[in-house]
């Protein structure tokens, strides 16, 4: 029989990188994507031709009936969500529509569709966001500090009552940071090293951040996907962190940015309160050893390795594309 699976979020980073590998796998991959007037297609444009995209929304109950009607999955990756944080508190309501209770949504179409699925939840370290413990832990308790961290702390409770509620396989992964060269560039690590190379090029003159303090536990986006399949091929459906164990300031991927690019640190950069945010969280470190116990996961790139791709590919791209990134 085919094997099937329905990624949500399509034209995400991570969808990028995780239908690459359930093709490798062997997988007919079908992809939810919502209408929107320019279709954000660039991370996806290489395989477009070997899956399917299926039209759904998360705040609409129906699209996802019939999404998974049709498709009836094996495996589905719940990877959509409105991710930044920082838009999370200028709009909260949509935030906890889409990345909270788009996720029952989602459930209730696999109850009535097909509830034999597998399904993986996208959790995230935010929702540990004023850390209780450290390093976080499955078991360390959520303190989440913006509307996207409270929506995904709703999300993760709703999988796990479903999973317990009604025995669904149902597996979160509870994900810290994780970037690559397909990064959106709101995000501080993209905003950095596209920044950066914009400077070295003479195309801008400082890159404009806010608090440099926050620590964050940075991994790469394909390891990451790589323990989203691990998770649901396990036997039983579980939760696991997804983290390097290694944190670093965002002063630290600015310095080591612009020690690869042969950029002044202290020229290369100010400071704008605008890109504060209204709470924030400080210092994350996750401890990932029962993922690497019992999927045999390991992150494999260094902070240095993504620090370097990710300058690579944008020192690369401002060549041919100049765009200005200073409003992010
Ligand atoms: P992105 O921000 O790159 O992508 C988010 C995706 O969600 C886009 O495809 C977007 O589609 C889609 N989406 C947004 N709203 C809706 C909606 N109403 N209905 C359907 N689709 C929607 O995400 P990442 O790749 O960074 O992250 C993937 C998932 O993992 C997210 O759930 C995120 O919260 C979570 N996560 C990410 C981490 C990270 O460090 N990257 C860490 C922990 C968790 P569109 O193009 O139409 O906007
Ligand atoms: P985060 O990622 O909030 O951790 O959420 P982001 O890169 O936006 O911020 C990381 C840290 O950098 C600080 N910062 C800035 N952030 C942005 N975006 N822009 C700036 O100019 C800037 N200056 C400093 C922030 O204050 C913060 O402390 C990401 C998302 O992918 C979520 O979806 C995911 O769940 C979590 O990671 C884990």
């Amino acid at each position: 029989m085919e094997r099937v699976a329905l990624v949500t979020g399509s034209t995400s980073q991570d969808a990028s990188y995780l239908f690459e590998i359930l093709l490798k796998k062997g997988y007919k991959c079908f992809g939810l994507i919502r209408r929107s007037a320019s279709r954000n297609l660039w991370r996806i444009q290489h395989i477009l031709d070997k899956i399917e995209l299926v039209s759904g929304d998360l705040t609409d109950q129906s699209s996802l009936d019939n999404a998974v009607r049709i498709i009836k999955p094996e495996l589905v990756f719940n990877l959509a969500a409105q991710s930044f944080v920082k838009d999370s508190f200028a709009s909260p309501i949509s935030t906890c529509d889409i990345t909270g209770l788009g996720v029952v949504r989602l459930l209730e179409a696999i109850r009535s569709n097909a509830p034999n699925a597998k399904m993986f939840q996208a959790s995230s370290s935010e929702q540990f966001g004023k850390v209780q413990e450290t390093p976080q832990t499955e078991t360390t308790k959520f303190y989440p500090r913006s509307p996207y961290g409270c929506a995904k702390a709703f999300a993760h409770y709703a999988c796990i009552n479903y999973r317990e509620s009604y025995k669904m396989f149902i597996s979160c992964g509870i994900m810290f940071n994780h970037e690559s060269k397909r990064r959106g560039e709101e995000f501080v690590t993209r905003k950095i090293t596209l920044g950066i190379a914009r400077v070295k090029a003479g195309l801008q003159d400082k890159v404009v951040l806010g608090n440099l303090n926050a620590s964050r536990d940075w991994g790469h986006a394909a390891d990451y996907m790589n323990g989203a399949y691990l998770a649901l091929r396990h036997s039983e459906p579980t939760d696991f962190v997804f983290a390097t164990g290694e944190t670093h300031t965002v002063k630290e991927w600015l310095e080591k940015t612009c020690e690869i690019a042969g950029v002044e640190f202290w020229n290369a950069y100010t400071q704008d309160v605008t890109f504060e945010r209204q709470s924030e969280v400080d210092y994350l470190r996750g401890d990932s050893s029962k993922a690497r116990k019992l999927l045999g996961w390991n992150p494999t790139r260094t902070f240095s390795d993504i620090v370097k791709e990710m300058y690579q590919a944008d020192a690369d791209r401002v060549q041919t594309e100049p765009c200005n990134t200073s409003e992010v």
